[in-house]
């Protein structure tokens, strides 16, 4: 069964869920957070831009560099946590701007994006674009690049995400908003020496055989088997390899969240590809 995306003409974020308007209370378990005990359209109504990143420490050094770009009275250093209750993700805001970190995996990034996604809507927000921030690894690009995706692909280089729905594989759509990621190209070019390119990104499942490394525990192939791989992973337009990007592609698609882009650098924080967001941020 194939799933298309989907965008709500209110710019509102959608949830495709028929059974959430008959809960009482929904508590957004692993951010602490519920309808019942927090004021989210209160806390969250005027959130702007989501930026998701693996790290909480890099979240937060991302929420207080925002802090400081936004001008916002108050001491950057002193972003709080609003997930502090929870040890699973952590969550800072900097204005209209929305910092959390989603661990590693798709597993990981895919119950923090249900619950985001859930926290927007509960919230009303509008108009929200979201950016993944994260690491990766580059595949035959200058080291220290960032790469832009447009698409995110699966380890058979294909655009889709498969999700195990009570035992049948729905697939979804991995494509990201196209014109964000020009947008964010041209935002890169106002920085001086600072290697960026748009290209797809490739997700897997693991970070040692599932990227053709030798050094895990586990190894099945040989050293040329894995250079080949790697070479038609490129061949297919593949750029740089990560763990989250087909899953955060394809809930962020079908959810409405506008013009989702996945923007990734080799190396993080990148002082320039976290300005180049910045000043995407401030262009929109
Ligand atoms: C990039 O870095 C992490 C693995 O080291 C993983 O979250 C990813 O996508």
């Amino acid at each position: 069964m194939t799933e298309t995306t989907g965008y709500s003409g209110s710019g509102l974020v959608l949830v495709k869920n028929p059974h959430l308007d008959l809960l009482e209370e929904d508590v957004l378990y692993h951010l602490d957070l519920g309808t019942k005990t927090h004021n989210l359209p209160a806390m969250f109504g005027d959130i702007k831009f989501v930026c998701v990143g693996g790290s909480p420490n890099r979240m937060r050094a991302f929420a207080q560099f925002m802090h400081r770009e936004l001008g916002l009275a108050g001491d950057a250093e002193d972003v709080a946590d609003i997930c502090a209750g929870s040890d699973r993700y952590a969550m800072y805001r900097a204005g209209p701007v929305l910092s959390i970190s989603h661990g590693m995996g798709i597993p990981s990034i895919s119950i923090m994006l249900h619950e985001l996604i859930k926290l927007l809507h509960h919230a009303k927000c509008r108009d929200v674009t979201i950016i993944r921030i994260g690491t990766s690894g580059g595949l035959g690009i200058e080291a220290g690049s960032v790469v832009i995706t447009d698409t995110a692909v699966d380890s058979s280089f294909q655009p889709r995400f498969e999700q195990v729905v009570l035992g049948d594989v729905v697939v979804r759509s991995t494509e990201l908003d196209k014109e964000l990621a020009e947008e964010l190209l041209a935002c890169s070019r106002e920085i001086p020496d600072f290697p960026t390119l748009i290209g797809h990104t490739m997700c897997t499942y693991d970070f040692y055989e599932g990227q053709g490394r030798l050094d895990g525990a586990l190894c099945s192939f040989s050293s040329e088997k894995k250079l080949a791989y790697l070479r038609r992973a490129y061949d297919a337009g593949v750029r740089n390899i990560e763990m989250e990007s087909t899953a955060f592609a394809a809930l962020c698609g079908m959810c409405g969240l506008k013009a989702p882009a996945d923007h990734i650098p080799t190396t993080f924080p990148s002082s320039n590809s976290v300005k180049m967001v910045k000043t995407l941020i401030f262009s929109l």
